[in-house]
């Protein structure tokens, strides 16, 4: 797939102006909002929980992803769904059975998205977990926290898995989330993720409007996928 997809890290957002930069951020072209939920032990942090989502969900048509930052994920899938959740993202490291969780949220009526921490290999999703599921969630950073450093090894991880899904003829995306931003978007684009999740460093920015943000990592995108013709 040419096109790419900009995602929101609400983790990120200003709390107190959410309406606001939600209605930006739709103004955009956002296709995506990412929602991060943690347990205080998979990472050792809060963020946020359903009520959240809840009340955010009149205000726009924009797809909620949850990004379940959790141990026992399956303990969550039923109330985000509730919440208004379109995605589920639940990690590969934190639970027994993967591809049960993933049919486990399809029947609640919400998308399964695997996510990878930055130092599980992509093997730990096998094939028929890769074919089960919308998307795969890369992170480039430690969960949890914004404004941390970009782990180079992501971008072979996200080019080995892009061989493995086109390989095998399947259609999930690679989404990648941590550090994204006009500096590290054309080489994460070029190995083959499809879905950026701008966070501190390329959409919520001081310097800058929401919109001229998505513009900048859309031009980003843009050199990536030249690049990844050229090669
Ligand atoms: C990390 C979290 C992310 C961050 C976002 C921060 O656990 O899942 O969604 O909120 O990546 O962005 P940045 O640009 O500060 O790294
Ligand atoms: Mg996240």
């Amino acid at each position: 797939m040419k096109e790419v997809l900009i995602s929101a890290s609400i983790a990120c957002a200003d709390f107190g102006h959410l309406t606001e930069q939600i209605r930006e951020l739709e103004e955009a072209g956002v296709a995506l909002l990412h929602f991060d939920v943690v347990d205080g032990r998979f990472a050792p942090t809060f963020i946020m929980g359903p009520p959240v989502l809840a009340s955010l969900r009149p205000y726009t048509k924009i797809p909620f992803e949850v990004h379940l930052a959790c141990w026992n994920p399956e303990k969550y899938v039923e109330q985000f769904v509730q919440a208004g959740a379109d995605y589920i993202a639940y990690h590969v490291e934190a639970t027994t059975d993967p591809g049960h969780l993933a049919e486990v949220i399809r029947s609640a009526g919400a998308r399964p998205v695997v996510a990878l921490r930055p130092e599980t290999s992509s093997e730990a999703i096998s094939d028929a977990l890769l074919a089960q599921v919308d998307m795969v969630l890369v992170l480039a950073v430690h969960p949890g926290f914004a404004g941390q450093k970009f782990i180079p090894g992501t971008v072979e991880k996200i080019r080995r898995l892009a061989h493995r899904i086109e390989s095998l003829g399947l259609r999930c995306l690679i989404e990648v989330d941590g550090n994204i931003n006009e500096q590290t978007i054309p080489e994460v684009v070029e190995a083959g993720a499809r879905v950026l999740i701008g966070g501190t460093s390329g959409l919520f920015r001081k310097d800058r409007s929401l919109k001229a943000s998505v513009q900048i990592m859309r031009e980003a995108a843009c050199r990536g996928i030249q690049e990844g013709v050229r090669m």
